[in-house]
């Protein structure tokens, strides 16, 4: 198994986030927040070489949340019109309680993201008590849901390790971790910070970055030379270039396809990522 400390592996998995929770409607129509938006986005992400989508949702009026039937519902319509490994958010908004969050895992999803600390987002506090991360740790792995470990600072790092100490490793045995990087409160989105970072990672861990906002690509950049994945969409990056807003998320996909197959690490296929991961055998969730 390739870790983050071990020569690059030979392809990249990509990862779309393509909605968030920070980011409304009127304000970025691109933003896919129906379902049927986001089955085509995560159609087109699959298509150029997408292996996980990251999932946030929307109400009727548009707004985040976390509502179970509405979850469950998006799980089966992702899983009949792709193959992607389906990562629910239990991240969020950052006003939605505890509970609901972790309620989130009984929507039967692949995976579901699980955030290593408390941050402050820009005027906003993330809050991820550890007595709140041990009990999502566990509920994971009584569900087979796989983690992905998200790490909004480099302390989070040392917070990952000491959970895995005291409470073992996740479903599927193996730890991949995603640096999100330049939110305003968090590690800035640098090379020096995801280098740091690495040596903090626990060992025979595989790692993702994504960059928010202006670190988008020097994030990207910098963790395909240091042998890690990329996660890109409109939850973290609404502009393209300066002055140039997102057209959708393909266009973020691409980009980073385009960037992984420059670097020779082109898109993993979903079942090598399945692997990877050690994501439930589809039959299983049947
Ligand atoms: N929306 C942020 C407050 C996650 O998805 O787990 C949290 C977030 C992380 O996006
Ligand atoms: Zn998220």
């Amino acid at each position: 198994m390739t870790s983050a400390r071990q020569i690059a592996p030979p392809t990249t998995l990509i990862t779309v986030a393509p909605t968030g929770a920070e980011s409304s409607k009127a304000d970025v129509p691109a933003l896919p927040v129906t379902l049927d938006e986001l089955v085509s986005t995560a159609r087109d992400a699959e298509a150029i070489g997408a292996a996980v989508i990251h999932v946030h949702i929307r109400d009727d009026e548009t707004r985040p949340t976390l509502d179970l039937a509405r979850l469950t519902e998006t799980v089966a319509a992702l899983r009949e019109s792709t193959s992607l490994i389906v990562q629910l958010s239990t991240g969020g908004a950052v006003s939605d309680p505890e509970e609901n969050r972790l309620r989130v895992l009984e929507a039967g999803p692949d995976a579901a993201s699980c955030s290593m600390g408390t941050v402050n987002f820009g005027r906003d506090v993330f809050l991820n008590r550890w007595d709140f991360i041990v009990e999502l740790h566990n509920r994971m792995r009584d569900a087979e849901v796989v983690p992905e470990y998200e790490i909004f600072d480099l302390g989070q790092l040392t917070t990952l390790q000491r959970l895995l100490d005291k409470h073992g490793p996740p479903y599927g045995e193996h730890v991949h971790v995603d640096l999100v990087m330049g939110v305003p409160g968090g590690m800035p989105g640098t090379a020096h910070a995801l280098v740091a970072a690495l040596g903090l990672m626990p060992e025979g861990a595989t790692f993702a970055a994504t960059g928010v906002g202006r670190t988008s690509l020097p994030v990207m950049l910098a963790a395909l030379s240091a042998g890690g994945h990329l996660r890109v969409g409109m939850e973290d990056t609404l502009s393209y270039a300066p002055g140039e807003p997102v057209r959708d998320n393909t266009q973020l996909v691409a980009r980073a396809v385009g960037l992984a197959k420059i670097a020779q690490r082109p898109p993993m296929g979903i079942a090598e990522a399945r692997a990877l991961l050690g994501v439930r055998p589809l039959a299983a969730n049947a």
